[in-house]
């Protein structure tokens, strides 16, 4: 038996301000810009959710030299056994992760650095209570994959790899854990089988951005622009909270990508 808290038992997160180079950030197809001021306002409230939910949270201050280190869940990953330094796939993206790695070095004695050679974003990460899954992704190949499952075992964790959805950013793009048993995730990826140890909770056709949910403690945030999502898994009876993501969603991000959380022990 493990002593481990359940993997969305969270005490701690570390945010980062968004700079006002955001509305400059990465995305796949271009919708227009985000609103600086939008972006903002959907952090502050992304932030009062977490302290809400019962997190002590850190928040750095922005980095104008890169536009998408808002998304601090992509440079690293931290569990209560210690911290990984990524290597992110996105060239504008490497440099973050130098960026957070003093306040990881404060706040963890254990700080690993993800091995050479490779890539892999934190996006590609989900953290279950089986294994830590590692979608290959076209941030995250197999190499910086395999290099993050040894890291993974240092720190007494099995990584798995498994294959991200064929034009999705991150694996996390497309799916989240609702509870210890149970994965909120598209069809397209559900279909893959990649979660058939779980109950799987099918997002809505055209909802599939909600899949990036994050549950936290008691609650689960959902983005407030998909009400059929909402509406599902409160008749499911998780504690929804309702989140706007409009502007973060213009840069291909959701509600996992704006921290990184863990358990103080
Ligand atoms: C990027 O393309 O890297 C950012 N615009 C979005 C990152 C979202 N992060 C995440 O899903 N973990």
């Amino acid at each position: 038996m493990s002593s481990r808290p359940a993997v969305y038992e969270f005490n701690a997160a570390i945010v980062r301000k968004p700079a006002r180079s955001v509305v400059d950030g990465l995305r796949a197809d271009d919708h227009g810009n985000p609103s600086y001021q939008g972006v903002v306002a959907e952090h502050a409230a992304y932030v009062a959710a977490l302290r809400a939910a019962g997190i002590d949270v850190t928040v750095l201050p922005a980095l104008e030299d890169f536009p998408d280190s808002i998304f601090v869940e992509d440079p690293a990953l931290v569990f209560s056994e210690g911290a990984i330094l990524l290597r992110p796939g996105a060239e504008s993206r490497l440099k973050e992760t130098a960026e957070i790695a003093p306040t990881l070095r404060k706040i963890f004695e254990t700080v690993l650095d993800l091995p050479f050679p490779g890539f892999a974003d934190g996006g590609d990460v989900l953290t279950t209570p089986k294994s830590v899954m590692i979608g290959l992704s076209a941030r995250t190949d197999r190499a910086g994959a395999e290099g993050l499952i040894a890291s993974l075992e240092k720190l007494g964790r099995k990584g798995e790899i498994v294959q991200t959805p064929k034009g999705v950013l991150h694996f996390k793009s497309d799916c989240s854990l609702l509870d210890g048993e149970t994965m909120l995730s598209t069809d397209r990826l559900a279909r893959s089988g990649v979660f058939g140890r779980y109950r799987r909770v099918i997002v809505p056709e055209g909802e599939e951005a909600a899949a990036n949910a994050l549950r936290v403690n008691d609650v689960v945030m959902v983005g407030a622009d998909f009400p059929r999502t909402i509406e599902l898994l409160d008749g499911l009876g998780y504690q929804v909270v309702p989140l706007k993501t409009t502007e973060i969603g213009k840069i291909d991000a959701g509600l996992s990508c704006m921290s990184l959380r863990w358990h103080r022990g």
